[in-house]
């Protein structure tokens, strides 16, 4: 019994260390458009010790993690009744995602789960694994979930135990509790993943964001953020993706994009936070980016600020997946504050707090990617000359020494 009991402190000790933690901005990093708060708001310790441990020592007389909890990260987020709530990406020891809802009354800290995991409804194929669930607030009353189902590819040879194809599953509830599940979408592309619904009716049909692509990780000549609209969200099926926001030849979305959270509409049309891959020698870089679409055509961007928004920085960097960044969740407040969820390296999640006015603003005002390394310096040159000319014409206001 005593060493039951001194595991049993040293464990709640720790658990309470990291879902009590304070959280604060950090000040090692900003760009002035996005804050970074220093702790992740959901990491694998989050998880209840009773999802992982055999609590009863008559059982478990030395208390071992039985069903152990290997990451906590890209999570959907809402704002219900002045609660904030994650519908996070769990990942157990045994590689399988599932949903769980974690919720606090503070945006950056204090997130506890829910005492179960989801528990949602299957189609007539049994998934595999699911992840990346957006929720969406949709005008017809449902909270939509949209998500990528993986199983294994029906043709593979019987040696490969790899290949896999990816689905949006959707499923829709009102309270987050209990779920109606609807059929997988349908649509061309032999694979989909980072499908979003749009949160209105646009000529009175569901109108997804979608990321056709050709194989489970290469989008091969699909990739884009796609566009397409559906009758039936009972029955999703679509046609003729148009392409939004396309991949692009040596830029941070050379390889892949996707569609984050489902866009927030704002006085200056839709806004959008997305991924972007690109290939390297170490592998592949996730990076958040952003781009503005027209409020009364969303499928028509507007505005394409050049690069990123955010790249993986300090320990973000490093995890099961390393050098990534990706973002399904957002929560967009009336007081015009967005407070952005992003997960590092498929291993937790942290948040990041910006404005309405910062991000159209940035995305306004950033020029777009030239797309070739001329273009760039003449951008940047046009920039320095104004400076330069405006620090000439302030010499009374700063120490233009202190800019050299
Ligand atoms: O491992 C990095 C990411 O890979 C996938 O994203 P994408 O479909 O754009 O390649 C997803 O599995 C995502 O969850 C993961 O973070």
């Amino acid at each position: 019994m005593g060493a039951y009991r001194d595991r049993m402190s040293e464990i709640v000790k720790r658990h309470l260390e990291v879902v009590d933690r304070a959280n604060a901005v950090s000040l090692d990093w900003s760009n002035g458009v996005v804050t970074r708060f220093r702790h992740p708001v959901l990491e694998a310790e989050h998880a209840p010790l009773f999802w992982r441990y055999d609590l009863d020592p008559e059982t478990n007389p030395w208390l071992m993690e039985r069903m152990g909890v290997n990451s906590c990260f890209n999570s959907g987020a809402m704002l219900m009744d002045g609660r904030y709530l994650l519908m996070a990406r769990v990942e157990g020891s045994d590689r399988k995602s599932f949903f769980a809802v974690a919720e606090s009354d503070r945006p950056t800290e204090g997130f506890r789960f829910w005492d179960y995991p989801v528990d949602l409804p299957e189609t007539g194929v049994p998934d595999v694994n699911v992840y990346d669930m957006r929720l969406v607030s949709h005008e017809d009353g449902y909270i939509y979930g949209l998500f990528c189902t993986e199983r294994r590819d029906p043709e593979a040879p019987d040696g490969d135990t790899s290949s896999a194809v990816a689905a949006c599953g959707i499923a829709r509830t009102k309270d987050l509790r209990s779920w109606e599940r609807l059929e997988d979408l349908r649509s061309d592309s032999p694979q989909q993943r980072n499908v979003v619904l749009h949160p209105e009716f646009v000529d009175g049909q569901y109108a997804l964001y979608t990321r056709p692509q050709d194989g489970f990780i290469d989008a091969g000549k699909g990739g884009g953020i796609g566009w397409a609209l559906c009758p039936d969200i009972t029955k999703a099926a679509i046609h003729g993706e148009e392409i939004v926001d396309g991949k692009e030849y040596h830029t941070i979305k050379e390889s892949k994009n996707g569609q984050g959270p489902a866009p927030i509409r704002t006085g200056s049309g839709w806004l959008h936070i997305a991924h972007g891959v690109r290939a390297n020698a170490a592998g592949l870089r996730y990076v958040l980016y952003a781009f503005m679409t027209d409020l009364e055509r969303p499928w028509v961007r507007t505005h394409s600020p050049g690069g990123y928004l955010m790249a993986p920085v300090g320990e973000e960097r490093v995890g099961d997946v390393s050098n990534v960044l990706f973002c399904n969740g957002a929560v967009s407040r009336d007081d015009g504050t967005i407070y952005i969820y992003y997960g590092s390296s498929d291993t937790r999640l942290h948040v990041a707090e910006t404005s309405v006015g910062r991000m159209v603003d940035y995305c306004v005002n950033t020029p777009p990617d030239p797309l070739t390394t001329g273009g760039c310096v003449a951008q940047r040159n046009a920039l320095i000359s104004r400076n330069l000319g405006f620090m000439e014409r302030n010499r009374g206001i700063f120490d233009v020494s202190l800019f050299r």
